[in-house]
């Protein structure tokens, strides 16, 4: 959809000055607030991750990216936010230790509190114990995490170990997801999902629920 590939290029040249206007334009032109999330934003940045890599873009640029997103996200959110009793979970959602990316954890989260969970939300850059307290606390049996980074990986050993050593991981369904996760190391450390997306996340915890 026409709209929907503005909102990725508004994204892409930074544009963040005009990304509220262009999604509302995309609204009123009937497409779904969800698809401007994944398909225009999520792709947006992906993009931009790419002229990053390929050294077309500076540090600042990345910065500027993910404060263009959250702008959008604050028309966005309360259309994807609708209005749910939270009767499933609770799901403990996370960014790993080291990983301050939190754009998609808080898709993530969203997308789950719509759709009738309750989501204990710790932040980024989460040590290994405030995962366990947490578990001990809420009593939770669902884990999602968000890794970003690929230096950060061993962070997700770093999880399970200690949810191990506590003695609950018989208890507690574990999914990963974020850019640098794959199956393999799903497989790797012994996770129960890979989530590929939001909307997949969903799926995954409903499927445990
Ligand atoms: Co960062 N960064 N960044 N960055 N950044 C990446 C991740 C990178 C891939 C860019 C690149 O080089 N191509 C690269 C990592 C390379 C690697 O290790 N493989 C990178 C780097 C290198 C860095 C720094 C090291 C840069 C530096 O300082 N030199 C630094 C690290 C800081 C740190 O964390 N310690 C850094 C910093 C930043 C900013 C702060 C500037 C900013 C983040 C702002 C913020 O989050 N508040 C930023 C941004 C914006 C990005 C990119 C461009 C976009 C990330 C994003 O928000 N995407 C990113 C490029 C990329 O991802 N390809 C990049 C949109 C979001 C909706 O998608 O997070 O994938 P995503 O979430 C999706 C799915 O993955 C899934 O659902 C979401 C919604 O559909 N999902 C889950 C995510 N979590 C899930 C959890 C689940 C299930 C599904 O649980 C079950």
């Amino acid at each position: 959809m026409e709209a929907i590939d503005k909102v990725r290029k508004t994204l892409v040249d930074l544009e963040i000055e005009n990304i509220q206007a262009v999604i509302k334009e995309a609204l009123d032109g009937g497409a779904a607030p969800l698809d401007i999330a994944l398909t225009g934003l999520g792709s947006g940045m992906k993009e931009v991750g790419d002229l990053f890599q390929s050294e077309e873009y500076y540090l600042a640029d990345l910065v500027l990216a993910g404060e263009t997103m959250k702008e959008g996200m604050q028309v966005l959110e309360p259309l994807l936010s609708g209005e749910s009793a939270a009767v499933k979970g609770p799901v403990i959602v996370f960014t790993v230790k080291g990983d301050i990316h939190d754009i998609g954890k808080n898709l993530v989260s969203t997308m789950l509190s719509s759709s009738g969970f309750k989501v204990i939300d710790l932040g980024v850059d989460v040590p290994e114990d405030k995962v366990v307290d947490a578990i001990k606390s809420s009593g939770a049996s669902l884990v999602g995490m968000s890794v970003l980074l690929t230096p950060m990986i061993s962070s997700i050993g770093d999880v399970v170990d200690a949810i191990s050593e506590a003695g609950l991981r018989d208890k507690i369904k574990i999914a990963i997801g974020g850019a640098c996760t794959t199956q393999e190391l799903v497989d790797r450390f012994g996770l129960d999902a890979l989530g590929n997306d939001a909307v997949d996340a969903v799926k995954i915890f409903e499927g445990w629920s």
